[in-house]
């Protein structure tokens, strides 16, 4: 018999319970807003969901965009023993049609700004917040109102680490998102074994993250796993840009960052970044995807603030491979965090010595059971608590991880593979460079490798002083064939780089 474990009431409600609930669990805007507050609301809010007709087992959808209601709507479905499925706020009605039919969700939370494109994709049974009562149609209710109706106590639903209570989704660069299964065993390892075991995260920590709540990385760094040791969260709806971050760093005095490389560029780049006072950070993460080492030599230099580099997935839940604070080495992913094993593998699935390139399998106490709805691929990825991750790894001698892209991105020009990330790490070396991605272009059947480059503004840099760069310093057969230099990389909705999209545009 798994043991009986509910995500709100290990993540919450024992705050309240052993007398902590005045501490704060989360600011949004100018709000503080306690664990007792944030326990009452996530009561409320479930007895709405369970008014809706959502029963245990069943999924709930969030389209929302970040704050307070995003949080209480999560816990209020777990404590019901819901299943919940976030997706990003700024989506198309197709997307959200797409979404709908895949998760067959009882209930969508929904705000002003998701509303429109779920009408139009058709979504029924709507809890909205934001929007006047007097301005939803049949089907849609409002979350608010009824939340300040219904009572602040309810009872959690009595579930076990193994049920499943958890959908991520894969963040969709090749093909249609999937979703991982998770069973609630997968964030309460993850906070042990990460947050804890990693990070060391402490009462008086206060974290701010870069990516939105719908992306598991932040969400389970701002909403979970500071709540398991009682700190607090920072949840904001705008847009993340430079200027927020920093705006947001001033106002919170946050101790950890969580951060992604594309951000870090930005803020590096930043016109007042030598002017920032960041020195309440202990730590900030970086990961969703390769940090190349030039650009964490800048962030050293520009911030000093110590970066813990590491990798995750949907599929192994939260981060695998990590850094730890105060030993970073630029240009590899760290080691295992404690609990995983990790073998870089071949072709075969036989171990590659160290300093071979190949995929990783991942052995761990988080790993998804399923993609959902996709027997062939889920068999191809997962075997029991083991992985094998699309991406490509070496280790090194002192048992250190190198990340060198994923299988399908690697290029084969003149016969030989080229990891574009080596390339990349190069032009980023180069002073008019402020960020780019290199990939292949068929031409007349061959692949023609071609660099996407921005510059930094006002820069007079050309194609050739590019290339020369380039060859100075790379293999002769690595320097790229081609540069284009655009105003900015096209990013998925998790700010990782969209290969597949860049790929497209060059076709
Ligand atoms: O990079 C990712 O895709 C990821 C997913 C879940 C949790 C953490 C990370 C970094």
């Amino acid at each position: 018999m798994s043991e009986p474990v509910n995500l709100a009431t290990y993540f919450l409600d024992r705050h309240v319970a052993e007398g902590r609930g005045a501490r704060t669990a989360l600011y949004t805007g100018e709000r503080a807003i306690s664990y007792a507050e944030l326990a009452k609301l996530t009561n409320r809010v479930g007895h709405v969901l369970r008014d809706a007709g959502v029963r245990s087992g069943q999924r709930v959808l969030l389209a929302l965009g970040d704050g307070e209601e995003f949080v209480a709507s999560w816990y209020a479905a777990q404590k019901i023993g819901a299943v919940t499925a976030e997706v990003y706020p700024f989506l198309q009605p197709k997307d959200y049609a797409y979404y709908l039919g895949y998760t067959e969700a009882v209930a969508v939370l929904a705000d002003a700004v998701t509303l429109p494109a779920l009408r139009a994709a058709g979504a029924r049974n709507l809890l909205v917040t934001d929007v006047p009562a007097d301005e939803l149609r049949p089907g849609e209710r409002p979350l608010r109102t009824l939340a300040a109706e219904a009572p602040d106590e309810l009872d959690a639903a009595p579930t076990t680490r193994d049920d499943i209570g958890i959908w991520k989704f894969t963040t969709g660069s090749t093909g249609s998102p999937k979703a991982c299964v998770h069973p609630l065993r997968s964030p309460m390892e993850s906070f042990e074994r990460y947050a804890l075991g990693v990070l060391g995260l402490r009462a008086d920590d206060r974290i701010l993250a870069v990516p939105k709540l719908f992306f598991g990385y932040a969400r389970d760094l701002v909403a979970l796993f500071p709540f398991g040791v009682g700190a607090a969260g920072i949840a904001f709806p705008e847009r993340t840009t430079a200027d927020l971050i920093f705006e947001l760093i001033a106002r919170h005095r946050p101790s950890v960052l969580v951060n992604v490389p594309t951000m870090m560029s930005a803020m590096i780049a930043h016109p007042a970044a030598a002017r920032q006072d960041l020195s309440c950070l202990r730590l900030t993460t970086s990961a969703g995807e390769a940090l190349p080492p030039e650009l964490h030599r800048r962030w050293d230099a520009t911030f000093g603030v110590p970066v813990v580099d590491g990798i995750g997935s949907s599929e192994a839940y939260h981060i695998y491979l990590s850094n730890r604070p105060g030993e970073a080495r630029h240009g590899s992913l760290g080691r295992e965090v404690p609990g995983y094993t990790a073998q870089v593998v071949d072709e075969s699935g036989k171990p590659l010595p160290d300093g071979e390139i190949g995929p990783l399998r991942i052995t761990g106490p988080t790993i998804a059971l399923e993609y959902h709805g996709d027997a062939e691929k889920s068999a191809r990825t997962f075997d029991g608590d083991t992985l094998t991750s699309g991406d490509l790894f070496s280790r090194d001698a002192s048992g250190f991880y190198h990340h060198h892209g994923r299988a399908d991105d690697l290029l084969k020009v003149g016969g030989v593979f080229v990891a574009p990330g080596e390339i990349e790490d190069c032009l980023l070396g180069h002073p008019d460079v402020v960020d780019c991605a290199v990939f292949g272009r068929p031409v007349d059947g061959l692949v023609v490798s071609r660099a996407c480059v921005v510059a930094r503004p006002g820069a007079r840099v050309t194609e050739r002083e590019i290339q020369d760069f380039a060859r100075a310093r790379l293999a002769r057969h690595k320097y790229p064939r081609e540069v284009v230099f655009v105003t900015e990389l096209p990013r998925t909705a998790n700010g990782k780089l969209d290969r597949r999209a860049l790929r497209t545009a060059a076709s």
